[in-house]
């Protein structure tokens, strides 16, 4: 019997993600969820003073990309800093509170410069700490409407999660989005070959004649 067998090919250029938005809007918390898949919520809250930087492999489909992930400041006072960090960026995240008017306010802001200044940017705007609205009585706690923020999004092109970095909710789903687009993009421009199926016993006959450079 003929066996296929899916092989995972890891895309040889890496994509830079950058999270933005306002101070206490929850980006580091978020970062450090999709990096190490931890509630970092349970700490004293640190402004993020620069910038901080790890990485995340996501496998989607047939293929393995390396996502660079950029944690940028919000407080103003380090703009010109976090500028440097998210340009040039294969996707953005825009992050804000659910539970904070002023973090949406400022993320639309964020998102219309985005929209000018990093046109080749994929743009992901996230709200943040579901888990503050989720609930009967929680539910009064929530200053951004879902449809409202995520009709604003989708009419630029862009996409809409909302996540809770404290219980992990919709991170995996944001994540796998992001690197499916971006690989999407990349086999658009050419830089990766499309899915394939590879014939297992063509794999091996190839491994017994040595054959060092195919299918790897
Ligand atoms: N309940 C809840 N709290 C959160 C969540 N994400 C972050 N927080 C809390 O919100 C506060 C700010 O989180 P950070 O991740 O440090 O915020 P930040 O956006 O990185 O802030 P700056 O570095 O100053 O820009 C902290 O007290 C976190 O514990 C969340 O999903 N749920
Ligand atoms: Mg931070």
């Amino acid at each position: 019997m003929t066996s296929y067998k899916r092989e995972v090919t890891t895309v040889p250029l890496g994509e830079k993600v950058a999270i933005m938005g306002q101070f206490y809007s929850g980006k580091t918390c978020l970062n450090q969820r999709i990096i190490r898949g931890v509630d970092w919520c349970d700490r004293a809250y640190e402004a993020t003073i620069g910038t901080a930087y790890g990485t995340k492999f996501m496998e989607v489909g047939d293929f393995k990309i390396k996502l660079g992930i950029w944690d940028t400041a919000g407080s103003e006072r380090f703009l010109a800093i976090s500028r440097n960090y998210y340009r040039n960026s294969g996707a953005i995240i825009v992050c804000y509170d659910i539970t904070s008017l002023e973090s949406y306010n400022k993320a639309v802001e964020w998102w219309k410069k985005l929209l000018e200044e990093e046109k080749d940017s994929l743009l992901y705007l996230c709200g943040n700490k579901k888990d503050l609205v989720l609930g009967p009585e929680l539910k009064y706690n929530r200053r951004v409407d879902f449809h409202d923020a995520r009709e604003f999004a989708e009419d630029s092109g862009g996409k809409f999660f909302e996540t809770s970095s404290k219980t992990g909710e919709g991170v995996v789903e944001l994540m796998t989005e992001i690197a499916k687009d971006l690989i999407e993009k990349k086999k658009r421009l050419g830089e990766i070959e499309p899915d394939r199926l590879v014939l297992e016993h063509e794999r091996m006959k190839m491994k017994k004649a040595n054959c060092s450079n195919c299918l790897r």
